[in-house]
Formats: structure tokens, C-alpha cells, sequence
């Protein structure tokens, strides 16, 4: 079959509850609070996140488009097609909108390629490739989905053998939710997998009117409300906590001491929050915020760095017509990973 996925790890429920637990657990005992974003994305995340990519403020969505649209077949030439074939490997690949671009773009010159997507959601994975499978029937396209975290995936991405060169696509500025140290980590241990003439596209929300990043984070329909506010949902059903959904402001604001919109849940009223699976009770005072994500926005120079210090080399910036989002593209820098 051209359409299918593959489960990595096979989705231990338990194990991941337990993960879960652990880093709940640890997270309300610190001071300040605090939950991992990398939670938001179950079935629900997974599909609020999606309705917030069609928000008119949500602009990072719509810019990264743009760019791919007036981009794509550059990107094509310039990359693709030496009679080499290519796993399209992305990382994070969610309902995959915008890469269709870039698959139309592939299939049309005729690159030996094959679609590697890769997402934490089973859900959003099964959607992906049945819409695949309906849009592009008729073509040569084959995508091989996984169904597992970052981690999951490197380690796929390591095991291949490398008569297949990777393109890696890490989009949407999924790498803004690391601190810059985690990020320079994870793509340090990205550049350690790929090999000679591999490329990564490394999409990265820039630095703007910080009322432009704001809003994008609090808009005015509330989905990315409920969308922070699904962390608790998930917990209540998971771990058989007592949060009170009500009981919560949504609140992001810009740091610009970290460069970074910062998310928060901050509790109305004095409350007691009971987490069924570990018998522990969890005070917190009116007023009192639970941190949720960071979300850093970059400045070029930030970016060229980030590579330097993660052992790649910057081939290009593309840019949306407003410059406020950028697609970078940067392959391992053979100098560097030698050493
Ligand atoms: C998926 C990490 C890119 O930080 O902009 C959207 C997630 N959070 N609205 C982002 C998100 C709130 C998003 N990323």
C-alpha cells in the first residue's frame, strides 16, 4: 500500500500515564508552577491546535505558507531530484496542510521520494494519511507515517540505511517551545544522525510588534483558551485529578527578557486540586499561575548561531512577504561534527 503508518513503541498506555503522572506531579510541586507543553497534544490538543492554525490572528500558519507556496519549487530544484532518492522525514507533522505543498511540488518533477511523517497523535496521524490517501490516489506518492514522539523519530531516523538521503522538515516553529539550550541539544542530536548532504528545513517565528505576538496567543474566539485549558481536561481523565475547568484565566503575554510569549493558567480563586491516581492534593492560592509553554521568537542572528552552536551550516533564509516568520534551510556541517 502507497498510504500507511506504523506505530513506534507500541503505545505502552501505562508506561505513558506513568510518564505523565511523574512530570504532573513534579510540575505542581515547584515554585512557580508548572505543566509540559508537550502534553497539549492529544486527540483533542491535537484538533484544537489545528483549529488555531486557522485563526486570523494565529499568523505563523498562514506566513510559513506563503512561504512554502512561493518557495516550493526552488526549494524542489535546489534540493531535490539528482536521481537520488529522498525520505521526506518532518517531525511534528500534524494534519500536514502545509507540506502538501511541498509533496505537490515533489511529485510534479518527478522526485524519487518517499513521505516520512512523524506525530505524537495516533488520531491526527490516521487523518493525515486518509486524506493523503484521498487527495493524492492518482499519483505516485508513498507515505510511510510514524506514529511516536521527537525522540521516536530520530532514532527511526538513525536506524535507516543511507542509500536514502533525509529532508528533514521541522515546521511551524515547533523548535520555539525548547529553551534555547534544549534547542541547541535536540538539533545537535539531529545533526549527529544526518549525514553528508542531508538538509533540514527549520521553520521559526521572528521577532515582531510584540501586541502582533500577543495576540496570536489570547485570540479573540478563545480556542487557544481551550486549547491551554485541555492540559487539565487530559489530566482529570488520565490521572483522575479534580480540576475545575471554570476556575481558570487563559493568560500569554511576551517575555522580552527571553524573547518568548509565555502561556500560563492562572487559578481565580483559592483552590485544592486532588490527583486521583497518587492520592496527592495540590493547594494553590488565588491569583497563582500554572506555566503552560513558551513559545521564543528569534531574530536572525539568533537563528544563524543556533545553527553554528548545533554543528549545521545556514544555506538559506526564505521569508514570507512581511518578514515575519522564516524557513531555514541548513545542512550538517561536516567541519564541525568532525570535531
Ligand atoms: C505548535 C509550538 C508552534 O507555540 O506557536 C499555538 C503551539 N500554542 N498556540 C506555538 C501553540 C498556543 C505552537 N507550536
Amino acid at each position: 500500500c502507497q498510504f500507511r503508518y506504523k506505530v513506534l513503541r507500541q503505545e505502552d498506555a501505562t508506561e505513558a500515564t506513568r510518564q505523565l503522572e511523574l512530570d504532573v506531579i513534579a510540575g505542581l510541586q515547584s515554585q512557580p508552577k508548572h505543566l509540559s507543553s508537550t502534553y497539549f497534544y492529544d486527540q483533542e490538543g491535537s484538533a484544537l491546535y489545528q483549529q488555531i492554525t486557522e485563526l486570523d490572528e494565529y499568523y505563523l500558519t498562514r506566513c510559513e505558507f506563503e512561504i512554502l507556496k512561493t518557495h516550493g519549487k526552488s526549494i524542489c530544484d535546489r534540493y531535490f531530484g539528482h536521481g537520488q532518492p529522498v525520505n521526506l522525514v518532518e517531525l511534528g507533522a500534524g494534519d500536514g496542510r502545509k507540506t502538501r505543498v511541498l509533496l505537490k511540488e515533489l511529485l510534479e518533477a518527478q522526485v524519487d521520494f518517499q513521505y516520512v511523517p512523524i506525530d505524537i497523535s495516533e488520531s491526527a496521524m490516521k487523518e493525515l494519511v486518509m486524506g493523503l490517501k484521498s487527495e493524492f490516489q492518482d499519483s505516485h506518492l508513498q507515505c510511510f507515517g510514524l506514529v511516536g514522539d521527537y525522540k521516536d523519530g530520530l532514532q527511526w531516523l538513525s536506524s535507516q540505511q543511507h542509500f536514502r538521503k533525509n529532508f528533514v522538515l521541522f515546521l511551524g516553529s515547533s523548535i520555539g517551545n525548547f529553551t534555547r539550550e534544549n534547542a541547541i541539544r535536540f538539533l545537535r542530536g539531529l545533526a549527529q544522525i544526518l549525514r553528508d548532504g542531508d538538509e533540514l528545513l527549520l521553520g521559526a517565528d521572528l521577532l515582531k510588534d510584540p501586541m502582533i505576538m500577543t495576540r496570536a496567543y489570547m485570540d479573540s474566539k478563545q480556542v487557544t483558551r481551550r486549547f491551554n485549558l485541555n492540559l487539565l481536561k487530559r489530566i482529570n481523565r488520565e490521572l483522575k485529578a479534580d480540576f475545575d475547568c471554570n476556575e481558570w484565566y487563559h493568560y500569554a503575554f511576551y517575555r522580552s527578557d527571553i524573547q518568548a510569549v509565555e502561556s500560563q493558567l492562572i487559578s481565580k480563586v483559592p483552590q485544592q486540586v486532588y490527583l486521583g491516581s497518587s492520592g496527592l492534593r495540590f493547594s494553590l492560592e488565588a491569583f497563582e499561575p500554572i506555566h503552560t509553554e513558551y513559545s521564543h521568537k528569534y531574530l536572525l542572528q539568533d537563528l544563524k548561531q543556533i545553527a553554528a552552536y548545533s554543528g549545521m551550516q545556514c544555506c538559506e533564509f526564505l521569508f514570507d512577504e512581511n518578514k515575519w516568520f522564516v524557513d531555514c534551510i541548513w545542512k550538517v556541517d561536516c567541519h564541525n561534527s568532525a570535531s
